[in-house]
């Protein structure tokens, strides 16, 4: 049994969103077109109190792209995004939703964030969806979505470490790209893990 795994295709990364993420809105399309190759969808949201420590505007006199220790834990500093129940939380529209199963929204305690759909960055609290495919008979997991370098990347090194096969679909992923090379470094770095990296036309007959 095959899942996909939608990361954060959420207004707040897409171009016009507190996080732009470059060329975000090139994942809707294959993200759309995925989803019936496969058993099962979910889809994980980024999902923020207004006072989340990985937010710069929380911490006087730090800048977005700084990085602190929050909690014992390095954290790369944002701007606010993702705040729950705004409308740059909310999906992408023009994102298919109907074939979502389930929906795992991350980074909701305030003093730590949380990149992987599967657990907080300190590794401390399970989101419930490792449980949930395990129980669902998945083996095998697909990710597509934002952002490569980050929410995608951890999901994916998270997704190894349970024992999921575990695939990039790279066209249908883009990343942030605080630094040069960090992308490209994201990818070798999954595909180290032994994540398989393919393309969307690798994975649908068009
Ligand atoms: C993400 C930075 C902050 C992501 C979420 O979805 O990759 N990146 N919050
Ligand atoms: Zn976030």
């Amino acid at each position: 049994m095959q899942a996909l795994l939608i990361v954060d295709i959420q207004n707040d990364f897409l171009p016009g969103g507190a996080l732009p993420v470059p060329r975000g809105a090139e994942v809707i399309d294959p993200a759309n077109r995925l989803q019936d190759a496969f058993d099962l969808v979910v889809a994980t949201q980024d999902w923020h109190p207004r006072d989340h420590g990985s937010f710069a505007a929380n911490h006087p006199g730090k800048q977005p792209g700084d990085i602190i220790d929050l909690y014992g834990i390095s954290q790369v500093l944002w701007p606010i995004h993702c705040v729950q129940n705004t409308r740059g939380a909310a999906f992408a529209p023009g994102l298919r939703m109907e074939r979502f199963a389930a929906v795992f929204r991350k980074g909701v305690d305030p003093t730590v964030d949380s990149y992987s759909g599967f657990f907080d960055n300190g590794h401390r609290r399970s989101t419930g969806l490792g449980e949930y495919l395990r129980n669902r008979g998945i083996e095998e997991i697909s990710i597509a979505g934002l952002t490569t370098d980050y929410c995608v990347k951890f999901s994916a090194l998270d997704a190894r470490t349970l024992g999921f096969r575990t695939t990039i679909i790279e066209d249908a992923c883009r990343g942030i790209g605080l630094h040069p090379g960090d992308i490209e470094a994201a990818v070798n770095e999954m595909r180290a893990a032994g994540a398989s990296i393919v393309r969307t036309g690798d994975v649908i007959c068009k």
